[in-house]
């Protein structure tokens, strides 16, 4: 080293969070609602229709405050061509996604796509509780279909 002056290190910046959730595709929902509480006792925290993509879904946890909750979202088809009635025609029940949170959506995007990771959409969709979101190929993740979610501001930790 010149001078015994010391090099700049780039540290590494995180780029998600944490795990938000895992989600499952199940073919009907109010049964995989309750085989998940009754059985596993997981709690229902939350559920909605999302039409824009083709799902009835559930969040379960366990427990009812973030960040204590462990979460699993619960996704049955509202359509038989949307993505979790295709992955159920191809794969069965099971697990579709992984979910990281990230605190700004448009910025992590920014980067992978500049890093050569396709996202699957142009702009960031709606998803559970307002989030938005956005999906990684499963070609550039590992063969895994990651979700990337921005929860609305005030439930961000
Ligand atoms: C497909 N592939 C997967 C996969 N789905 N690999 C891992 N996990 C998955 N879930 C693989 C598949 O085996 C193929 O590999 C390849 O990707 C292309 O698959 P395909 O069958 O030709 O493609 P499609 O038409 O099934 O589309 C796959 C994608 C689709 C990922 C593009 O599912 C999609 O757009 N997903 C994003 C939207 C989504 O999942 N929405 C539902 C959750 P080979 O055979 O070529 O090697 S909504 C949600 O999470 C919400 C609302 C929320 O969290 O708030």
């Amino acid at each position: 080293m010149e001078n015994g002056a010391h090099t700049p290190v780039t540290l590494p910046q995180d780029l998600f969070i944490c795990i938000d959730h895992v989600g499952l595709a199940v073919p009907d929902l109010d049964e995989a609602i309750r085989f998940h509480t009754e059985v596993f006792g997981w709690r229902l925290l939350h559920r909605e229709t999302n039409e824009e993509q083709g799902v009835e879904e559930a969040m379960i946890g366990t427990g009812s405050q973030l960040p204590e909750s462990a979460q699993i979202q619960l996704l049955a088809p509202l359509r038989e061509d949307s993505a979790i009635g295709k992955f159920l025609t191809k794969n069965g029940p099971g697990m579709q996604q992984l979910c990281y949170r990230v605190a700004d959506l448009e910025h992590v995007s920014a980067v992978l796509r500049e890093r050569g990771v396709r996202l699957l959409y142009p702009e960031s969709k709606t998803g559970t509780g307002g989030a938005r979101i956005n999906f990684v190929h499963p070609k550039d993740a590992g063969g895994v279909l990651l979700e990337l979610t921005e929860p609305p501001a005030a439930a961000a930790h």
